[in-house]
């Protein structure tokens, strides 16, 4: 009898794995609540959670993205968060089952944690002067937490091994002040998450600027949707897509939060005259709109990560051609404040007949916080992970030969012309269909280049020609359509473009990575 007093005490093994596993988490969450709230406060782009979701995206392999892109489509950030949770909580419960056997090694495992975290956070592009602080609290917080809890557990073990001995000891005592202060410690770290996030959408969000803001009049106006670009089916794609539906791709776990008043744009490289240019001398500029359709490499045939809207911008190659490009450069390296890149051919944005612009409207507004606030670049044929960069803060003059860019130093192809495809919205996937007439219908693109055919074929039959809607221009997607007399059972329509150099989109299957991918889509439907 002695001897199971006496171990316990010594020890605390007596404890319940359960109960370190608890302590474990408690700590972290608190931890990572009060990291999140003093991020905040000091460091708003480096929460503890965006620098490791950041870092595990810069690391992540291209295969890994695309995974995850296919998955979860937009929805891959909120995934990535969810996925950090449940790695943190698992190896915090490991820390808090460690710390009561051996104590302070779980003391010293959290404490590493936000110690490495912090560092990491300092070689972020977002990195400030006080970017290690709120990391390194949480480690010190959840460390503090998990010695606290962790010997309440103990003594909460040690108290039952007693009363085992003696009926006369005190009740659950122990017990119940180790569970209060565990609840405790998960409800101020949720109170704490709540309030952080609550704090930066406050304080950091450049939404109000953004909202008072008035655009200048274009000095060329974009003409208007021509009229049947819009195709009169139920189901089809709008062929502007409104801002709020526009697809999201980027690396930025927290939207960049750029004041319009402080933000600049600086041109250097192989240039004549390194050329720096403000965002009251970017809006005095005569701004021009144009149409065009952002495509994403990562789409897959059939895909839905393609947009079209109305931008307000300046040419690139005006202010290009201000710095005076030197012999033998052949790229642009577009930098985000995010420290995100993209390489343009100088060629492509020298050009006099492409609307490669310094964007600040889409659609009849600023730019939306996530899609570039306050200025990106539009470029009109070229996927976006080689063009598009948003929150643009620097064009880099310089050659391929010099310098990558950040989906290039992954594994993706320096140069992304945007491939033919042709894509059906109408009938839907899953839409049930019944026997009788009906349209089949969809959009087709090669920004560019523009889009003269679109065959439709069923069941492997003959490839007949759809009818062009009126295309706003070659630099956007047009739609097509086509009747067809629907007879009950399964049937297969796949489609194909022609563009107007008269190449026909291939068959041949390829996936996104390297540069795209190619191949027929096709359309599984079930008439009943
Ligand atoms: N700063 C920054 N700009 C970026 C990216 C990014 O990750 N960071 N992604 C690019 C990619 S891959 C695409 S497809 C387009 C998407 O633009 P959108 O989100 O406005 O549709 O933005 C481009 N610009
Ligand atoms: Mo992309």
């Amino acid at each position: 009898m002695a001897q199971e007093v006496d171990a316990p005490a010594r020890t605390g093994s007596r404890a319940p794995v359960l109960a370190g596993a608890a302590a474990g988490v408690a700590s972290v969450v608190l931890g990572a609540g009060i990291g999140e709230l003093a991020a905040a406060v000091v460091a708003p782009a480096s929460s503890p959670f965006s620098v490791v979701g950041g870092v595990a995206i810069d690391l992540a392999p291209a295969w890994a993205k695309e995974t995850a892109i296919a998955l979860f489509g937009t929805n891959d950030k909120a995934a990535l968060l969810v996925g950090i949770a449940i790695v943190l909580l698992l190896a915090a419960a490991g820390f808090g089952i460690l710390e009561l056997r051996e104590p302070w090694f779980g003391v010293t495992l959290f404490a590493l944690m936000g110690a490495v975290v912090a560092v990491l956070a300092m070689t972020r592009a977002e990195a400030t002067g006080l970017s290690w602080l709120p990391s390194l609290l949480a480690g010190l917080v959840a460390a503090a937490a998990v010695r606290f809890l962790t010997m309440l557990a103990r003594g909460a073990a040690d108290a039952a091994v007693a009363r085992a001995a003696d009926s006369s000891a005190p009740a659950d005592e122990a017990r119940r002040r180790f569970l209060i202060w565990t609840g405790a410690a998960v409800g101020a770290g949720v109170v704490a998450l709540i309030v952080g996030t609550a704090v930066r959408a406050g304080t950091q969000t450049v939404d109000a600027v953004r909202k008072a803001l008035h655009l200048p009049t274009p000095a060329v106006a974009a003409a208007p949707v021509p009229a049947g670009a819009q195709l009169d089916i139920v189901g089809m794609t709008p062929v502007v897509t409104p801002n709020k539906g526009f697809y999201r791709i980027d690396t930025a776990l927290i939207v960049p939060q750029v004041d319009p008043t402080t933000w600049s744009l600086r041109i250097h490289g192989l240039v004549d005259q390194e050329v720096t240019l403000t965002w009251d001398q970017l809006l005095a500029l005569p701004l021009e709109e144009s149409w065009t359709t952002l495509t994403c490499v990562s789409n897959t045939v059939g895909g839905e990560l393609i947009g079209n809207a109305k931008w307000l911008g300046y040419p690139v190659r005006e202010l290009l051609a201000r710095a005076g490009p030197q012999a033998g450069a052949d790229m642009v390296l577009s930098v985000s404040i995010d420290g995100f890149t993209a390489s343009t051919p100088l060629e492509v944005l020298m050009e006099q007949g492409r609307n490669a612009i310094l964007a600040v409207g889409m659609n009849d507004e600023p730019l939306p916080p996530e899609h570039g606030f306050p200025v990106r670049m539009v470029v009109p044929g070229l996927y976006g992970y080689v063009s598009a960069t948003k929150w643009v803060t620097e064009l880099k003059v310089t050659r391929f030969a010099d310098s990558s860019a950040y989906w290039t130093d992954r594994g993706w192809s320096p140069r992304g012309p945007i491939k033919l495809q042709s894509r059906i919205d109408v009938p839907k996937r899953d839409q049930g269909l019944s026997p009788g007439k009906t349209m089949i219908a969809g959009v087709a693109w090669q920004q560019h280049v523009g889009i003269s055919k679109v065959e439709v074929q069923i069941d492997g039959g003959e490839w007949r020609e759809a009818q062009l809607a009126t295309a706003i221009s070659d630099d956007t997607w047009v739609q097509w359509s086509i009747p067809w007399t629907a007879e009950a059972g399964n049937h297969a329509i796949r489609c194909r473009a022609t563009n107007k150099d008269g190449e026909t989109q291939t068959e041949v299957d390829a996936w996104p990575m390297p540069d795209g991918a190619t191949g027929w889509q096709q359309l599984n439907v079930n008439v009943a």
